[in-house]
């Protein structure tokens, strides 16, 4: 997305690229007397105060955590927004907001206090189509023992969740994955309809 923008000293006009990026927000432990819910609100004030332009914003969703019996159950959101931040950028200040929000990163796929997931930032496909397929096939068991070292978007495992396409439908039922040539509303529709009717919104 290039938008006529002007130089901060000398006022002179130039583009600037500005992305949409999908990020996924999720928590299932309290922390300082807050709940999830109120978490998942403040990590998306947060978002605002570090220069995030926030385009759309689903309601929160209770869900079973993934793997079922995995602990307490998760609140979950979706947002779109619009910044000037490469993907590494954009990363480094996901992860800055999980550490003010209290976030510590022991167990993968453990309870968290907040975690906010980088699900795509608008058609980018990294770092490229053998390795994102490489991770989006790999078998479950495999992926709760291994972590890619590096960015890997689309997430690769965004089409496989209700607890992203739920809230994800609610603002991009249209954005299309770019490997898999679906939309989040076909996506969320190709899952079984037990695991889509386990998800509900909280307000
Ligand atoms: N996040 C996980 C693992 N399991 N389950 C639910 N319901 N919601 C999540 O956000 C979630 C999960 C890994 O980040
Ligand atoms: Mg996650
Ligand atoms: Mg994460």
């Amino acid at each position: 997305m290039w938008q006529v923008g002007s130089h901060e000293k000398t006022g002179e006009k130039l583009l600037q690229s500005r992305s949409l990026s999908l990020v996924a927000l999720g928590s299932n432990v309290e922390s300082d007397a807050r709940s999830p819910a109120e978490t998942l609100k403040l990590a998306v004030s947060e978002l605002e105060t570090m220069g995030a332009v926030i385009r759309a914003q689903s309601r929160i969703f209770v869900t079973p955590a993934v793997p079922i019996g995995n602990g307490p159950d998760f609140a979950n959101a979706a947002v779109a927004i619009e910044t000037r931040w490469s993907a590494g950028e954009t990363i480094a200040n996901l992860h800055d907001i999980e550490a003010r929000l209290g976030r510590r990163r022991t167990e993968r796929w453990g309870a968290r206090i907040i975690d906010l997931d980088l699900l795509a930032m608008d058609e980018m496909i990294s770092p490229d189509v053998a390795t994102l397929r490489h991770w989006m096939e790999l078998p479950f068991d495999q992926q709760q023992q291994t972590a890619p070292g590096q960015l890997i978007l689309p997430h690769p495992r965004m089409h496989q969740r209700g607890f992203v396409l739920v809230p994800l439908a609610e603002i991009a039922p249209e954005w299309r994955h770019p490997i898999l040539r679906q939309t989040v509303a076909q996506m969320l529709k190709a899952l079984p309809e037990a695991e889509r009717a386990s998800i509900k919104p909280v307000q």
